[in-house]
């Protein structure tokens, strides 16, 4: 019987990583953002509702980050800050990852919930030069 108990723990591990694969079966859950100098691409623009693990690339050779903004407003009409217009107001802002050296990838999970989403870099005078990119979550 003492043999057993070790069969039951691997059983159990694989039975976890099954019902893991088996929720990404209703959508990705896992979307990777590409910045560079200056753009924001992602692997799709239409996520599933509900946590999402966003993976920040940064290709370029400056510092980017990734702030996600819940907002009806088109991506390209964020209104700069009032105090310092070389960044624009976080409107409805649900998280970020912030400031990804050049060459890294950083990783975090958001709650998402139906509706419209811009995702912008905050960085000095980077909404400017066109890092925007909106995205919807159904
Ligand atoms: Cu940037």
């Amino acid at each position: 019987m003492k043999k057993l108990l070790p069969f039951a723990a691997i059983a159990m591990l694989v039975l976890g990583a099954c019902a893991q694969a088996g929720s990404a079966q209703n959508g990705p859950a896992k979307v990777t953002v590409t910045m560079s100098e200056w753009s924001v691409k992602m692997t799709q623009t239409t996520l599933p509702a509900g946590q999402v693990t966003f993976a920040l690339k940064n290709d370029g050779k400056l510092t980017h980050e990734l702030a996600i903004l819940k907002t009806d407003l088109p991506h390209n009409k964020i209104p700069a800050r009032v105090e310092d217009a070389t960044k624009v107001q976080e409107i409805g802002i649900i998280g970020e990852i912030e400031d990804v050296e050049a060459g890294l990838t950083k990783t975090d999970v958001f709650d998402l919930v139906p509706g419209n989403y811009v995702l912008i870099c905050n960085e000095v005078s980077h909404y400017q030069a066109g890092m925007h990119l909106a995205f919807v979550v159904k």
